[in-house]
């Protein structure tokens, strides 16, 4: 009766505590990932070309491929992904309280949301360097931000382009009623109805919704960029195994096509590896030679399992957002650097 009386306590105030979990205190969100064999993944859900359901009822985009690249590398199949639909306001939160492992939701890095005196996550490199726009209609006469004087503005809430509308148009003078909607379609819907006469948001998001308008060629994008939006996916901090993990598995699909390695030449690059052993950082890369994914708590050849389910950065920026995709959006500062732009991975070594 006196063990059964100690056990309740104890169990009590292991639950008090926040100790009553089966898993470790300090076990890594990655070491989780793996047991449970599926990734659950922050998305959106809402912007062609970047996380959208396709006719099929699946999901896919540029930060869906980012998702299934880290499916492939934390678990070796690349279809294990749970995606889960976020609004701007909630995906910080879902981070935080562990409802998902990594968010993949065109997400600006800034310095309040990569900080523990922030909102306490990791940030990983860069997937796409945007920029914050402005759209209207050909027939409103607004040519400029100028033109913005007295007009309404809708917005996303809980996102960094609220405050860079209210920073820009404020440094200029420029009075102006915003117009805040909780998400993406509401805002679309906002402009769509007449009830602001602009529309702000980052540049690939204003693209992917004119894609879908019946009269897309009757709205321009104004040609002022407003901010800086580098749109990353991020992981909860202090966790530093999953975010080297993150982060090393976006530098591999940049890596691969400074490389030139693809989905499809990917196996004769590993063999012309395993035939060569003077090919030294090919090997390495490969997972051939030395222990680089053990490093990172992944297994070595892990960009084998990465490039041949998602091919390489190019080839995921063209199948989404290529001249031929649904949402074509020129590949400007995300071309390589090597090709005038600024996407370069460091070095696997
Ligand atoms: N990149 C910006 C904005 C991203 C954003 O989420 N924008 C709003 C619309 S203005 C949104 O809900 N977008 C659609 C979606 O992701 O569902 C940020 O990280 O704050």
């Amino acid at each position: 009766m006196k063990r059964l009386f100690n056990s309740i306590i104890t169990l009590a105030l292991l639950t008090l505590s926040g100790c009553a979990t089966t898993t470790p205190r300090n076990e890594s969100r990655l070491d989780i990932i793996s047991r449970r064999n599926s990734l659950v993944c922050g998305i959106s859900g809402k912007i062609p070309g970047f996380s959208f359901l396709d006719s099929n009822g699946q999901y896919s985009g540029l930060d869906v491929d980012i998702c299934k690249a880290f499916a492939a590398a934390f678990i070796g199949d690349s279809s294990k992904v749970e995606y889960r639909p976020l609004t701007a306001a909630e995906r910080f939160t879902a981070l935080r309280t562990g409802e998902i492992d990594v968010l993949s939701r065109n997400t600006t890095f800034n310095l309040s949301r990569d900080s523990i005196g922030g909102n306490g996550l990791s940030f990983g490199p860069v997937v796409f360097h945007d920029g914050q726009g402005v759209m209207v209609s050909k027939k409103s006469g607004i040519n400029s931000l100028y033109d913005l004087a007295s007009k309404s503005i809708c917005v996303g809430s809980g996102t960094t382009t609220e405050q860079n509308i209210n920073d820009a148009l404020e440094s200029l003078s420029i009075p102006y009623t915003p117009i805040k909607y909780q998400d993406l379609n509401q805002v679309v819907s906002g402009y769509r109805q007449g009830r602001c006469q602009a529309m702000t948001s980052d540049r690939s998001q204003l693209a992917a919704a004119r894609s879908s308008f019946p009269d897309s060629t009757d709205h321009v994008i104004l040609d002022e960029t407003l901010s800086k939006e580098p749109l990353s996916p991020a992981s909860v901090g202090g966790d530093q195994k999953l975010s080297d993990a993150v982060r090393w598995v976006i530098y591999a699909l940049i890596s691969a096509e400074e490389k030139g390695i693809t989905k499809d030449n990917i196996k004769m690059k590993l063999q012309l590896a395993k035939d060569n052993p003077q090919l030294k950082p090919l090997r390495r890369f490969l997972g051939v030679e030395g222990d680089l994914g053990k490093k990172i708590g992944l297994s070595n050849d892990f960009v084998f399992k990465v490039i041949s389910s998602t091919g390489n950065y190019g080839e995921i920026y063209n199948k989404n957002l290529g001249s031929n995709s649904n949402v074509p959006i020129p590949r400007g500062l995300n071309k390589l650097y090597k090709k005038g732009g600024i996407q370069i991975s460091p070095p696997f070594n």
